[in-house]
């Protein structure tokens, strides 16, 4: 690789299911030099797609970025989010910096993410690193419809699984072992381990040494004239209210995944070989499975510091906006 390679930003698809650190996710990403977003899908899981969309067009209106594609699966999972937690994100559009931007894409002239991902990734010249931070069922669903597109993809990074922890679902029927975003649709993620594609997973192993806590917010408040610190600070502050019980703690789950496309060498890695409990009590469950599994890349552990320390520095990096 000659140096002028070496500088170029690798072209991401993202996929978000539009929760609150979804949306942190991409405001990180559009700020990474190590990154072009080249298009994004939103899975309706941890959101109501209606209000994920806005707010996916008014971040990128903000960011000056309303060149970037949007589009909306239709598939929904078998076990869905919580409506309270698929609620939580509309208070995003009424924060002051975002109610007044305007947003005049409609939702039902959104294109299918199944069609999306088929024609974005037919039609690129480098391969392609697909980014999932909810479930991963559309670009699962665009395999199915068209393999061919399967070998314009570099990578695939995705928030997911919990390995040698608890799982945060606690639902009826289930013995709390999954991680959610692969609980919303368990074949899938067999399907993707399966894929035949590089696959690096950020499960709760690893998510969960990095809360959402008082200290980061306020220094990040303390640099009022950085306006993506500040945007960041009041989209932080509504996931305040679920931390102070344990199993409904904010994490920085998707953020932490996004990281990586930038800081990779912050991240502890592992091969494993992996499956997934598709029905039953421990639906969504990802296990070792030797001589059986799929090879995984996983991430077992980041460094604290040096992530927390990259994300404040991107996020007060921009004070001319
Ligand atoms: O399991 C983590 C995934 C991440 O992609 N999501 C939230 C992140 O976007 C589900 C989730 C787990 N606990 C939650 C979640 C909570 N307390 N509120 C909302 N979503
Ligand atoms: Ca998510």
């Amino acid at each position: 690789m000659n140096q002028t390679t070496a500088q170029l930003p690798r072209p991401v698809l993202f996929d978000h299911d539009g929760g609150v650190d979804d949306f942190l996710s991409l405001l990180l990403l559009l700020l990474l030099d190590e990154a072009e977003l080249t298009g994004i899908s939103i899975t309706p899981a941890d959101c109501y797609a209606e209000t994920a969309f806005e707010t996916t067009h008014k971040l990128l209106s903000l960011t000056d970025k309303k060149h970037i594609e949007v589009s909306v699966g239709h598939y929904h999972g078998i076990n869905a989010f919580p409506a309270d937690w698929r609620a939580k994100p509309k208070m995003l559009n009424a924060l002051p910096d975002l109610i007044n931007v305007a947003c005049p894409q409609k939702l039902e002239h959104a294109e299918n993410s199944c069609d999306f991902f088929v024609r974005k990734l037919s039609a690129a010249l480098v391969p392609v690193t697909v980014l999932l931070t909810g479930p991963c069922s559309n670009l699962v669903l665009a395999f199915e419809k068209h393999p061919g597109i399967k070998t314009k993809i570099k990578e695939i990074v995705w928030m997911g699984g919990a390995i040698d922890v608890h799982g945060n679902v606690r639902t009826y029927n289930h013995d709390g072992t999954a991680e959610w975003n692969v609980f919303w649709d368990p074949a899938s993620a067999g399907k993707l381990f399966k894929a035949g594609i590089p696959l690096t997973i950020v499960p709760l192993d690893t998510a969960n040494h990095v809360p959402v806590t008082f200290e980061f917010l306020r220094k990040l408040a303390a640099q009022a004239s950085a306006f993506y610190a500040h945007l960041a600070g009041q989209f932080w502050a509504t996931t305040i209210d679920t931390i102070p019980s344990y199993d409904y703690t904010y994490f920085m789950w998707d953020v932490l995944t996004s990281s990586y496309l930038a800081i990779p060498e912050a991240f502890t890695l592992q091969e494993m070989e992996l499956d997934v409990v598709t029905a039953g009590p421990s639906a969504g469950k990802v296990f070792r499975a030797p001589g059986t599994g799929q090879w995984v890349q996983v991430a077992t552990n980041v460094d604290k510091a040096f992530f927390y320390t990259f994300l404040f520095e991107k996020l007060t990096s921009d004070r001319g906006h």
